[in-house]
């Protein structure tokens, strides 16, 4: 099972790395990854597993954060209104999105980043991605509010971003124009 000492922290060139799209059909070996980056985030909820284990709560997980520069992420966790989205995914792209954006009222955190990075995170508000799921599906999600948020944070560790690269460095608290909170 993966756990903390898995996950690379901040220096490590795989989170600053834009990731290789991954030649479907997955191997064996990748969608075993997969497989083990969605469990790593059910345990991470798990409080015993997770106490037991020393592990950090995650809702998200991407492979770069492995040191695998790969274009796969896990997203484990439920909306503000109970639904749940558990999907492991390889080669998610946003293919559209809203104008408007929203932010985190509480800024976000990383499994990588092994500090408080205070500051509102500016994100789209509204998006739709494509991707194969674990069964080597074809998948397109429209995601609002808090799941799309989530969605952008790991989609950015493919692509080198850390979600402190969106902070305004001069005024980390003000509200990003035609922003919505996101409690
Ligand atoms: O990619 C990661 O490091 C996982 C992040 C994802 C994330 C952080 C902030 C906002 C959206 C996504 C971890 O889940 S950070 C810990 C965490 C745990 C529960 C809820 C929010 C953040
Ligand atoms: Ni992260």
């Amino acid at each position: 099972m993966l756990t903390m000492k898995d996950i690379v922290r901040e220096g490590h060139p795989s989170l600053r790395d834009v990731a290789k799209e991954v030649d479907l059909p997955a191997t064996e070996q990748e969608n075993k990854l997969l497989a083990d980056m969605l469990d790593f985030l059910k345990n991470s909820q798990d409080d015993k597993i997770a106490c037991d284990y020393e592990l950090r709560p995650g809702v998200g997980l991407a492979a770069p954060q492995l040191g695998i520069s790969k274009r796969m992420i896990a997203v484990h966790f439920q909306d503000f209104k109970g639904k749940w989205y558990s999907y492991g995914l390889l080669n998610p792209k946003i293919v559209s999105h809203s104008v408007e954006k929203a932010y985190l009222t509480s800024g976000e955190g990383c499994l990588s980043v092994d500090r408080t990075v205070e500051g509102y995170v500016p994100r789209y508000a509204r998006i739709t991605i494509k991707a194969t799921d674990l069964e080597g599906n074809p998948i397109k999600l429209r995601l609002r509010d808090y799941a799309a948020i989530v969605f952008q944070h790991e989609i950015d560790h493919l692509d080198g971003i850390m979600f402190y690269d969106h902070i305004n460095q001069t005024t980390p608290f003000a509200i990003p124009e035609d922003a919505k909170a996101i409690e």
